[in-house]
């Protein structure tokens, strides 16, 4: 359980204790059960970036020697560490087709460890890769508007051409930033597919010494800050 979470939800009207010894993803079941409006999982999907956890992971001589034994020299963080909480029946923050290196262009080297926090089966669904996409490079993309995601891949692979990779318990996929993938749907009625996402670039093969993001104010902390401007 990460502290974080209880702490969280604890804070809302519907919010409620762990059991004892309650795994992370049944107690976030339970939340997004009884929760109005999304607002607890939301609210957990909003901190989770923060988790001290969650970032102590990207050092963690685990990843970091995995991340030599597959190429990168110099592993350095590509995004902080992203968990998804996809929700029962909810499809509009799902993924579409997508490379990951549209969110990075920086090492062709870089790698990304997709880790299920919580069982996935048939219904939870999964994510769903395309074989062999990684081989050609970084296809091109159109822009869209309808959605959260920015773009599509212009002619991109048909849609039997996708698999989806059920990742056991003790198991992650790793991929590199070219692997053509997106989101299966959750079907199940009660079980959140509840995923942790670890990317890596290498400082050795960056094209340009930067990084692919940036700290900026979040739409809470612009909120306050403009109500003290000038105050
Ligand atoms: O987990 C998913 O549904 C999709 C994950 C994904 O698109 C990504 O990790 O880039």
């Amino acid at each position: 359980m990460l502290p974080i979470a209880e702490n969280v939800a604890l804070s809302f009207s519907e919010g409620f204790a762990a059991e004892p010894g309650e795994q992370i993803h049944a107690y976030i079941d339970r939340l997004c059960a009884v929760e109005t409006n999304n607002r607890i999982t939301r609210a957990l999907f909003e901190v989770f970036v923060s988790s001290v956890e969650l970032f102590g992971l990207m050092g963690h001589p685990f990843f970091l020697d995995l991340c030599r034994q597959l190429g990168i020299k110099t592993p350095m963080v590509w995004t902080t560490p992203a968990v998804r909480i996809d929700r029962p029946q909810e499809a509009r923050f799902l993924s579409p087709a997508h490379q990951d290196f549209g969110s990075s262009m920086l090492s062709p080297n870089d790698l990304v460890f997709w880790i299920p926090l919580a069982p996935l089966d048939s219904e939870t669904g999964t994510i769903h890769v395309v074989p062999g996409s990684h081989k050609t490079g970084y296809r091109p993309v159109v822009p869209i508007t309808n959605g959260y995601w920015p773009d599509v891949i212009k002619d991109g692979p048909a849609d039997n051409q996708y698999v989806p990779v059920v990742v056991g318990p003790d198991e992650m996929l790793i991929f590199g930033p070219f692997l053509i993938h997106k989101s299966g749907d959750n079907l199940s009625k009660d079980r959140v597919r509840f995923t942790l996402q670890l990317r890596f670039n290498d400082v050795d093969t960056l094209p340009e010494k930067t990084s692919a993001f940036v700290a900026k104010r979040s739409p809470y902390l612009e909120r306050e800050y403009r109500k003290h401007l000038n105050g």
